[in-house]
């Protein structure tokens, strides 16, 4: 245990800031807030909890911003102010859903998008699911009430979802939740559930169906509808995400042809939906456009049907990379499917353990 404990520290540490770095582990050890100051600069960092390393958010307030508080890694994200709509936007909302990702495996951000990125993001999605892709997904079988249609890396072929991922709020808030240096967009994936769709998203963790590994990784879920329970609001077991189970994915529908490819890696297969529900509180948000859940790729997670018969559940899931992320070759990820290899910029051949980058991941 204390060596786990060690292991916390020595990664919270790679994380900060030179200075800052063995300034809070120090603290930490003294369990104390405490202050340092570096040029006009004071950095705050105090513990919050008895119990974990990670739980620490260190701030800095920076003379002459109007006292408005900054988390750490903020700091490397002064260039995006415009983009963020100003600091007032980067405040304890951020530190606070930081500790609940962290704690729970999700948590919501409120108002990150404006009106604007809303309007633009559903003339889009119009767009994109008028036409589909070969890349796109009907999980609803023929003949049946609503739709249920997902895609993936939209991003490549529609410059509006392109200008989504890599010049709104979002990498930046991304980059912010990991405490990275550096964000990479991993890729996109929409799930639109028009109104009456039975179809529910099967509970799954996302990491088994990606090549990737390490710590640094995460969804951001942006809903481009109110969406409620009844209208399927996704809904996490909570904590489930520090369990440390790696379980087998599961195809979204029967007929899309992802089954066989994740039936090669042989992993425990998941509990049942009633276990799941007996051994986690769940967590479910409801949300307005503008809102974004974060959501970690090891947290269990489930979405019913859209029951209304008036309103749509649009949203867009994506999932960027932070400093650790690295390839995973594993047999048996959704990326060796033909339909969305051959979509991509480029070819995916990158060893086991190499950093995602190329065309196909840009840095945010
Ligand atoms: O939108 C949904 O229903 C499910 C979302 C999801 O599974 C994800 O973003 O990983």
């Amino acid at each position: 245990m204390r060596r786990r404990a060690r292991r916390h520290l020595r990664a919270q540490r790679r994380r900060l800031p030179g200075p800052l770095a063995a300034h809070s582990l120090r603290r930490r050890r003294a369990r104390h807030p405490a202050t340092v100051r570096q040029g006009g600069t004071v950095w705050l960092t105090w513990r919050l909890s008895k119990k974990t390393d990670v739980n620490v958010i260190n701030c800095l307030r920076r003379a002459g911003n109007g006292g408005n508080m900054m988390l750490a890694s903020d700091f490397r994200l002064e260039s995006r102010r415009a983009a963020m709509g100003g600091w007032n936007m980067i405040d304890d909302s951020i530190a606070t859903a930081r500790i609940a990702y962290r704690r729970d495996g999700a948590a919501v951000i409120r108002d990150v998008l404006d009106t604007g990125w809303i309007e633009r993001m559903r003339a889009a999605v119009e767009r994109v699911i008028s036409a589909p892709s070969a890349s796109a997904v009907e999980y609803t079988p023929g003949g049946a009430p609503g739709r249920y249609v997902g895609d993936f890396f939209v991003w490549m072929r529609d410059a509006d979802f392109r200008a989504l991922m890599l010049e709104s709020p979002l990498p930046a808030l991304a980059q912010s939740l990991m405490q990275s240096q550096e964000t990479r967009l991993f890729y996109d994936q929409l799930l639109v559930k028009e109104p009456g769709t039975r179809e529910e998203t099967p509970w799954h963790q996302d990491l088994p169906y990606w090549p990737v590994k390490g710590e640094d990784v995460l969804s951001l879920w942006v809903p481009l509808d109110p969406v409620r329970l009844e209208t399927g609001a996704v809904q996490y077991a909570r904590g489930s995400h520090a369990e440390g189970h790696f379980y087998a994915p599961r195809a979204f529908s029967a007929g899309s042809g992802f089954a066989d490819l994740y039936a090669r890696m042989n992993l425990e297969p998941l509990p049942s939906e009633a276990e799941i529900r007996d051994r986690h509180e769940i967590l479910c948000f409801e949300t307005q456009p503008g809102d974004v859940v974060v959501h970690h790729p090891l947290a269990l997670h489930y979405s019913a049907g859209n029951l209304s018969p008036t309103v749509r559940r649009r949203a867009i899931a994506i999932r960027y990379l932070g400093d650790d992320a690295r390839w995973d070759a594993r047999p048996g990820t959704f990326v060796e499917k033909e339909s969305i290899r051959t979509g991509l910029l480029a070819p995916l051949d990158f060893a086991d353990g190499a950093r995602l980058d190329g065309p196909n991941f840009p840095r945010c």
